[in-house]
Formats: structure tokens, C-alpha cells, sequence
């Protein structure tokens, strides 16, 4: 089986955003590795990440983290990102760094905490509004690590007042995505541990509140697929932080754990109407590459949705219906199976150069000698995160 036109079709709609901090080095509590050519500043992580965009065509956006991306003129960073082929994307928020979130932020029970986090986001916004972004991302460490810790309850009620008054400042254009995790860094509970909690809390805000989807958020053997669907179903799936995991949030390249889990997730996206023109959901990658090359990690990424997308497209929904109509359960997942293992790599290979694009972008990238300059180029490289 091919991929058809109507599926090329479909896939010329594709944008996947990235991380700026997949940019940068990275690592576990024991070592974070540095690998040359690390970018030193925001603008060298958006000229690299206009690498991925140059070579795939599916990298449009990137996303910046406030403070680790923090510049005096944010005008000139989105010319800057422009005149390398891309455009600033969503303004994820940061607070997990500081001593005062210690115990919480948004939901923390000290109201000098929840005050410092709630102007943290309204600066947010107003870089929002400099880089023309759409969407704010809320991404909480709050929690606590042992029963009796703190007051589970009031803290629920501190964080819908919080982000009350975010909301409240989120432009016409704008949104604001809360992104839900069962652990880490907090043990015992987390204040938006999942999908419920997170909807719970923006749907209380209004429509311009969606929830954020990190597939490495989950325990083991969550159906995710199923949380996509129920999302959708509400007209609350704002966004994807797309990545995979063995273990728990592991941050790897997305696909690479579980293609099937993947593909499952891309099927009921597409089934709820989440993909193409119109659609209210945002691709985006969360990943951090640890061991492996950045860049050629982001192009391994992209083109593994995009490849995943195509078998997801290729499902044949008619047929299907008409087997769980019949109740023809082996045909059912016969169809859904047929799909899968349809390799898109050849049909997708001569689409890309129709469009002027290389056949094999991973080659590309690697035989176009920038890895070598950057490496030459830069010296002192940051990591993503903790040390930017
Ligand atoms: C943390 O686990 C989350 O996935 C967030 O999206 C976080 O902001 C991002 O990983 C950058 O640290
Ligand atoms: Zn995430
Ligand atoms: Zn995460």
C-alpha cells in the first residue's frame, strides 16, 4: 500500500513547533554532557532550529522559554528569526527555578509565591504581545512530597484564582494552555496531575483556555489516545508536547519509544477533527537530547510525526465504520493494523522534492557542513536550562 495524494495533500498542512531549549545541552541529575556547537544564545538556538525548518519544511515555529530566552528586544528577535525562515511560536513560563517557589508557585500557599508567579506571567504576556506569539504555556511544578504537607484543597483554589487573573490579561488573539503531569518534581501530589484537573481549571477561565498534552506525562499503560479523543470531544486540546518515554518523562525523540502509540494518537487527533486548516491544536516537540546531536535530533523528530501522520491518514475510515458498525471486530483492527505498516518513507521521499525540498533530510543536513561550523563557531556552549 502507497501513500495516496489526498494524504501528500494533507501533509503539506503540517507545522510541528520546537523547543528552544532542545537546542540546548541537557542531561540527568548525575551529568548533563556538552556537545559542540551548543548554541550560546537565543538567537543561535533559533538559527539552528531554522536547520530543521530548511531541511524538512515542518518546522515553522519556535517556541521560547521565559527566562532562559530572555533578550532586551524581542522585536528584533522575531526579525531575526524571520530573516532565517522561521517565526517565534508559543511563550512557555518558568516557575520552577527560584527559591521562592520552593514550595509552589501558581498554587503555592504563600501569597508572596503565588504574586511573584502571577507577574511572572503577566510579563510573559507582554512579551507575547512583542513576539506576536499565540499561546502562553503554563507547565507548574507545584506539588508537594509527603501527606499532610500542605492543604491539597485550598491550593486547587489558589491556583483557579491565580490563573484567573492571567487569563484575565490574555489578549483577544492569545490563549493560555496548562500542561498537566502526574510526577515530578513533586512526589506525593501534583497540583495539575492530569487531564481532568488541567480541563477542571480551564474551563473555568473561558474559551481561550485550553489544556496541553505532554505524551511523557502519563503513567505506564495510560491510553492516551483515549485522553485525545475525550479532549477533542470537549473542544479543549489546545496543544501537544510531543515526545517519548520508556520509563517516565524521559524526554527522548517522539516515535522512538512506541510508533504504534504514536500513530494511535495521530488517529484519534485526526478522527476529532485536530488536524489541518482550522484546527485549534498545536504540534510541539518537548525533548531534550542527551547524548545525541541537536539538531539531527529535532530533523529524527519532526520527520517521525510527519511519517506517523501519513499512516494515519491512510487509514481507510469508511471500511473501518463499516467493520465496527458490523461489529466485524478482527476486520476493525485488521484496517486500523493495515495502516500502521504502511511504510511512507519512498512516497514521502519523492513528495519532499517535489516541493523542493531534499528527498532524505536527515542527509542533507549532515553533508551541508553546518554541524562542523557550529562546532568550530561556538565555544561555551549553555544547557538548556538550569545553566542558561
Ligand atoms: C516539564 O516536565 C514539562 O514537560 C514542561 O513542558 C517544561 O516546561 C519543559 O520540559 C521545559 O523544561
Ligand atoms: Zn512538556
Ligand atoms: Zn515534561
Amino acid at each position: 500500500m502507497s501513500i495516496d495524494a489526498t494524504t501528500l495533500a494533507a501533509l503539506a498542512d503540517q507545522a510541528i513547533e520546537l523547543p528552544s531549549w532542545a537546542f540546548g545541552n541537557s542531561g540527568t541529575r548525575f551529568k548533563v554532557f556538552g556537545t559542540p556547537g551548543t548554541p550560546r544564545t537565543p538567537e543561535e538556538k533559533i538559527a539552528d532550529a531554522a536547520q530543521v525548518h530548511k531541511y524538512t519544511g515542518l518546522a515553522p515555529t519556535v517556541a521560547l522559554h521565559i527566562p532562559w530566552d530572555k533578550v532586551d528586544d524581542y522585536a528584533a528577535l522575531r526579525r531575526f528569526a524571520r530573516d532565517h525562515g522561521v517565526d517565534l511560536g508559543t511563550i512557555n513560563s518558568n516557575t520552577f527555578q527560584d527559591d521562592d517557589y520552593k514550595f509552589g508557585s501558581l498554587a503555592a500557599t504563600s501569597e508572596s509565591a503565588r504574586r511573584k508567579a502571577i507577574d511572572h506571567h503577566l510579563e510573559c504576556i507582554e512579551i507575547m504581545n512583542e513576539t506576536g506569539s499565540r499561546d502562553l504555556k503554563i507547565w507548574l511544578a507545584d506539588g508537594t512530597n509527603y501527606p499532610g504537607q500542605d492543604d491539597i484543597r485550598r491550593r486547587q483554589d489558589n491556583l483557579a484564582a491565580s490563573l484567573a487573573e492571567i487569563y484575565a490579561n490574555i489578549g483577544d488573539d492569545q490563549r493560555l494552555v496548562l500542561e498537566y503531569k502526574f510526577f515530578e518534581p513533586a512526589f506525593y501530589h501534583t497540583d495539575v496531575p492530569d487531564w481532568g484537573t488541567s480541563y477542571v481549571q480551564v474551563a473555568a477561565l473561558g474559551e481561550r483556555a485550553m489544556v496541553c498534552l505532554d505524551t511523557g506525562h502519563h503513567a505506564p499503560g495510560t491510553n492516551i489516545e483515549f485522553i485525545v479523543a475525550q479532549l477533542l470531544r470537549l473542544g479543549k486540546l489546545g496543544s501537544f508536547d510531543f515526545n517519548s518515554r520508556f520509563y517516565a518523562d524521559d524526554d527522548l525523540i517522539v516515535g522512538a519509544a512506541d510508533p504504534f502509540q504514536l500513530f494511535r494518537i495521530l488517529y484519534e487527533v485526526i478522527r476529532g477533527g485536530g488536524y489541518g486548516p482550522g484546527s485549534p491544536v498545536a504540534f510541539m516537540l518537548d525533548q531534550c537530547h542527551n547524548v545525541e546531536d541537536k539538531i539531527p535530533g529535532q530533523i529524527r523528530s519532526v520527520l517521525n510525526v510527519q511519517e506517523m501522520t501519513a499512516r494515519a491518514l491512510s487509514v481507510d475510515t469508511a471500511a473501518l465504520e463499516a467493520a465496527q458498525r458490523d461489529h466485524d471486530v478482527l476486520l476493525a483492527n485488521e484496517i486500523l493494523m493495515d495502516a500502521f505498516y504502511t511504510d511512507p518513507r519512498a512516497d514521502l521521499a519523492a513528495w519532499r522534492e517535489t516541493r523542493g525540498l531534499p528527498a532524505n533530510p536527515m542527509k542533507a543536513y549532515l553533508a551541508s557542513g553546518y554541524q562542523q561550523q557550529i562546532a568550530a563557531d561556538r565555544v561555551g556552549g549553555t544547557q538548556a536550562g538550569w545553566g542558561a
